[in-house]
């Protein structure tokens, strides 16, 4: 593959400010960093009265605290001229948005940190070296110095999410010094910890019951694998999945940790949904050779498999790359 380069954030900002009627997109199942992101955005764009819109997938209730300020949601897509997607590695990871940046006759931007980012849109910006979107994004809004307290909150809030409350490995010297520069304004950093690293849903707790329940160790390759079957699920109101795998994650000597999520597409047909943390080991690596992708310690990827074979591939896989 050819190398992709970024084009430079003064070159977007340019680009971002000869537009008008923006629309602000983000991946399925939206995470803390793209819904901060998405807002930190949306939020320093009104400020210089541009017509910015977002369109969101349903996402955890928890994130409410970062939507602090309306937009439109409705979006007439004529009247758009410039699509600018957040967090988000690839086109198709937009679920039902994804027809949008097939109208040509709008400009596109994607503005990432997935190292397999494809570069899709007309500019990109893709820095895997960053911690978050949140964190990226932070430097635009810098540089157009449109930072405020409610800005500063979303990217914080952000910045928590992806990293893990600075604690998984693309935290870096420079996200805790963009935390220092975000804590001269007023906002409430304790009440975003403690919402979105600590806070547990009743539904979370009731889901990590079965979680347990269907819990398997592999010691010898520091494997903790589970699942989540559909008649599991639809015992909750709440599916956000999300948090689920950290806890598994967290058990002692557990070095890899898979969650296999049943689900039925818009087809009405069976796939599950595969997520991947780990400490050391590069979980990219494994989530591509099954269609996904991610980060070198979260990844994920959606196979057509029922649980047990999707497990078994899993597994193979994992022991392969750790040659057990
Ligand atoms: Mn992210």
């Amino acid at each position: 593959m050819a190398e992709e380069k970024s084009n430079d954030i003064s070159e977007i900002i340019d680009v971002i400010k000869n537009h008008e009627n923006i629309l602000i997109l983000t991946h399925v199942k939206p995470d803390g960093d793209a819904v901060g992101s998405v807002f930190a955005l949306a939020s320093a764009l009104k400020k210089i009265d541009k017509n910015a819109s977002i369109l969101f997938d349903e996402y955890n209730k928890k994130f409410n605290l970062i939507a602090t300020q309306k937009f439109d949601s409705y979006v007439n897509k004529d009247k758009i001229d410039l699509i600018i997607v957040l967090d988000c590695g690839a086109k198709n990871r937009l679920g039902k948005h994804e027809y949008l940046l097939d109208e040509k006759n709008k400009v596109k931007v994607n503005i990432d940190h997935h190292i397999s980012n494809d570069y899709f849109c007309n500019y990109n910006y893709v820095d895997a070296e960053a911690s978050s979107t949140s964190e990226i994004i932070y430097e635009f809004i810098k540089k157009m110095d449109l930072l405020d307290d409610k800005i500063a909150a979303a990217i914080y809030a952000g910045i928590i999410s992806d990293t893990g409350g600075f604690c998984h490995s693309c935290t870096s010297c420079k996200t805790h010094l963009i935390a220092s520069e975000l804590l001269k304004f007023k906002f409430d950093f304790s009440n975003i910890y403690n919402k979105l690293m600590l806070e547990k849903s009743l539904d979370e707790v009731y889901l990590l019951d079965y979680v347990i329940k269907n819990l398997e160790i592999i010691k010898n390759l520091g494997l903790a694998i589970s699942y989540l079957k559909i008649e599991e699920l639809d015992k909750v109101n709440n599916k956000f999945t999300g948090g689920l795998i950290s806890f598994i994650k967290n058990i002692c000597d557990v070095e890899i940790a898979v969650m296999i999520i049943e689900n039925i597409d818009e087809n009405g047909e069976g796939f599950c949904k595969i997520s991947f943390r780990s400490r050391e080991t590069d979980v990219n690596e494994i989530a591509k050779k099954i269609g996904g992708g991610g980060h070198k310690n979260a990844a994920g990827a959606n196979i057509k498999a029922s649980i047990k074979n999707a497990k078994e591939k899993i597994i193979s896989l994992i022991s392969e790359k750790k040659n057990v």
